[in-house]
């Protein structure tokens, strides 16, 4: 039965040294950005398998662009929430207190949004101090675009224009209504900028049966790792829903930030129920 003992939970984590923090779309929750499952959640009106695959690009890609350039569109005026922040301070070695200053934080969020980079970012900036941790995005940024050409073309750009083309313009509103109806030609959609190319970009994500970025390291990572925060997931998509359990068959503990008991959370050493943008800084003090 997991603990909800927060002086407990403090004492190991100062005095764990390989920390990671896992996090999902309940972390932007608070930053008006919908999650995937549960109400009004992202999936709920799009079906995962139609658009986040890779043979669905190739079936269909202005529709899985339209997808993309909506969840481009949306994100564009969204910030990180104080759940962020806590993580981001929590990475910064002058101002920490809750853990250990020689000890080793990187968190791996499942989130495209790029809001914990953000986050961690600002806060180096407005503390004039540089973070000792890393942020792993496991399933890519959704403003990175990459090449689709199979030669030598490796043309790949972090790409903030709105609309990413002429063509996908005004689509998100469709698309927000329910719309899927209009067809993007392909000459009209996102096109590798590189001379001589030509060949069609795609979001740098990855899609459901692609393999994760970095997946090796997060592994090493968690079989090594003493205590892992799983923040905001439901913990369903692999191999990320297997890393807490990782964690714990390597003697590590884990402890479970949510709103509602998310898969594996009943094997968690911790569990503490609540929204993350005040639960975490509650918690880590
Ligand atoms: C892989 C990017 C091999 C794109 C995403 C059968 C057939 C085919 C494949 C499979 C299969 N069975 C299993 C698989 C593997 C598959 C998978 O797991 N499928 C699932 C559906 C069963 N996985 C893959 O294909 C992965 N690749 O396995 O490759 C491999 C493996 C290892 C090594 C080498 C090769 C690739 C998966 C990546 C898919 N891409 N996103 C895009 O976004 O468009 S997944 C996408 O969904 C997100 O990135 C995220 O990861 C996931 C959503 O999950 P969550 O973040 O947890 O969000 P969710 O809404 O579900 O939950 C929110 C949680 O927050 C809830 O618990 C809620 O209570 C809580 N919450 C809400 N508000 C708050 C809160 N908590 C705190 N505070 C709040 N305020
Ligand atoms: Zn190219």
């Amino acid at each position: 039965m997991p603990s909800a003992d927060i002086t407990e939970f403090r004492r190991v984590l100062a005095s764990s040294k390989k920390i990671l923090v896992l996090s999902g779309a309940g972390l932007s929750a608070a930053s008006g950005i919908p999650t995937f499952r549960g109400e009004g959640g992202q999936w709920g009106k799009y079906n995962a398998s139609d658009l986040a695959h890779r043979s669905a690009f190739e079936e269909d890609q202005s529709r899985v662009w339209k997808f993309f350039h909506y969840w481009r569109e949306l994100i564009r005026g969204k910030h990180p929430n104080e759940a962020h922040y806590v993580l981001a301070r929590l990475a910064i070695p002058g101002i920490r207190h809750a853990i250990a200053p020689d000890s080793k934080l990187t968190h791996i969020t499942q989130n495209i949004d790029m809001l914990c980079t953000r986050a961690l970012t600002e806060t180096e900036s407005a503390l004039m101090q540089l973070s000792d941790s890393e942020i792993i995005e496991m399933h890519g940024r959704i403003l990175d675009v990459i090449c689709t050409s199979n030669h030598d073309c490796d043309y790949h750009a972090t790409n903030v224009d709105s609309p990413i083309c002429p063509g996908l313009a005004g689509t998100e509103t469709k698309v927000a209504a329910g719309d899927w109806t209009a067809v993007v030609k392909r000459k009209d959609l996102p096109m590798c900028p590189r001379l001589g190319c030509g060949q069609m970009l795609r979001p740098d994500v990855v899609w459901f049966g692609e393999r994760p970025k970095r997946i090796e390291e997060i592994l090493e990572l968690a079989s090594e790792a003493d205590l892992c925060l799983v923040v905001g997931t439901s913990a369903i998509v692999q191999p990320a829903s297997r890393i807490g359990g990782m964690v714990k068959e390597h003697g590590g503990k884990v402890a479970v930030f949510d709103i509602e008991k998310s898969n594996h959370a009943e094997e968690a050493d911790f569990l503490f129920l609540g929204p993350c943008e005040t639960k975490l800084k509650e918690v880590l003090g």
